[in-house]
């Protein structure tokens, strides 16, 4: 079985622009050259952090990465339609919107390292993030969860008569879990404001969109919901851009959820803790390259006048200072103090955890004492 049903060439799919930089007739990109340049160089950063965690997990200086390799314009794409207001409920690999939404570099890095300045408190696995003050939640690792969090926290808002649209990122596999029915069903029942995003990047670990489900689609599932469902390139920057843009102003008008399936590719393994080899012949990795989301929005910029190999070069350079500056910080900040571990539980700390702390930091018995 391969990942087949990822394929975006279907009638009823969003495209605006094309693998080789030209737009789709009778479309427009949406998106001012400025606006452009600054996804342009956000994707870039993203694939970079990407390249750079990878080699850091390898050299045993962190523990693990999952990334967004060649799903960055469904990612970022869809982080940029969300306005200031807008709540985000992450999944797993979304860092570079956090990035984008506000959350600094430095505090990423320190949720990679896991030290003391961690937002986490060193508590998670790296990529585990959160920035309330991006508006952007806890990353959630079981599958779905965040899809009920996500239209729960929307009919709230909803009920209150906030102007504020939620935005949950998943998987294609997270299709089969019963978070998202159960989320799907109620975002449908109540209309709530929310976007909705299915990253189908063909594979669920080492399990195929295929072999997944026997629906035609994974936007077929949003319907029977009740749910407005529509299918994009989730390559294309210009399509997932105007596909989400529709959605907030729907869901901000009153007119409830729209369940987007971006049509991408896990372009990497699942997580530095997977090797592919092991279920996908390289070939299967070749069209995709040749429609990769970040040399497709270069190629326009390029045709536009507005980007040149000398503004790689810079962009590149002093990506790599930056982010060069915010490892050395943060693998050399200290380590979360130990006694934090029994924080943020209880208001007052139980008498037998008091008891624990207090061993703890004692440290361990002399031998002979038991
Ligand atoms: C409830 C639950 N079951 C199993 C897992 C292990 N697991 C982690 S990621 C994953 C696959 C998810 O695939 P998909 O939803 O397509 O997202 P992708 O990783 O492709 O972005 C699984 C099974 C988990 N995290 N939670
Ligand atoms: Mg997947």
């Amino acid at each position: 079985m391969t990942a087949q049903g990822t394929s975006s060439d279907s009638d009823d799919v969003l495209r605006i622009l094309r693998p080789d930089g030209t737009i789709e007739p009778g479309r427009a990109p949406g998106l001012t050259v400025a606006e452009v340049v600054e996804l342009y160089r956000a994707m870039v950063r993203t694939r970079m952090l990407d390249e750079r965690l990878v080699m850091l997990q390898r050299q045993g200086r962190i523990g693990f990465h999952i990334g967004s390799l060649g799903e960055e314009a469904t990612v970022l794409g869809t982080a940029w339609v969300m306005r200031p207001q807008d709540f985000i409920f992450p999944c797993y690999r979304e860092f570079g919107a956090a990035l984008l939404r506000g959350m600094t570099l430095q505090s990423y890095l320190d949720n990679m390292f896991g030290n003391g300045r961690d937002l986490a408190k060193g508590r998670q696995m790296p990529d585990h993030i959160t920035a309330r003050g991006a508006r952007f939640g806890s990353v959630s690792s079981p599958i779905g969860t965040q899809i009920t969090h996500a239209v729960g926290y929307a009919w709230s808002c909803k009920l209150q008569r906030q102007d504020v649209v939620t935005l949950v990122w998943f998987g294609d596999g997270a299709t089969s879990s019963s978070e998202f029915h159960n989320g799907m069903n109620f975002a449908g029942v109540y209309q709530v404001p929310a976007l909705l995003v299915c990253r189908n990047n063909g594979w669920a670990i080492s399990v195929p969109t295929g072999g997944q489900t026997a629906s035609e689609s994974i936007a077929e599932k949003g319907r029977a919901y009740g749910v407005r469902s529509v299918r994009c390139d989730g390559n294309d920057l210009f399509a997932v851009v105007a596909a989400g843009r529709e959605a907030v102003a729907r869901a901000s008008r009153g007119e409830g959820p729209t369940f987007l399936e971006a049509l991408t590719y896990r372009m990497s393994g699942h997580s530095t803790s997977d090797d592919p080899n092991a279920y996908r012949l390289d070939d299967e990795l070749e069209p995709w390259k040749k429609r990769d989301p970040i040399a497709r929005v270069r190629a326009w910029l390029v045709g536009q006048g507005a980007w040149d190999d000398g503004l790689d070069a810079e962009l590149e350079g002093s990506f790599d200072v930056e982010v060069k500056a915010a490892i050395a910080s943060a693998e050399e900040a200290a380590r979360p103090e130990l006694s934090t571990l029994f924080d943020d539980v209880y208001a007052q700390l139980p008498a037998h955890l008091r008891e624990q702390r207090d061993q703890l930091l004692r440290g361990p018995r002399p031998a002979g004492d038991h």
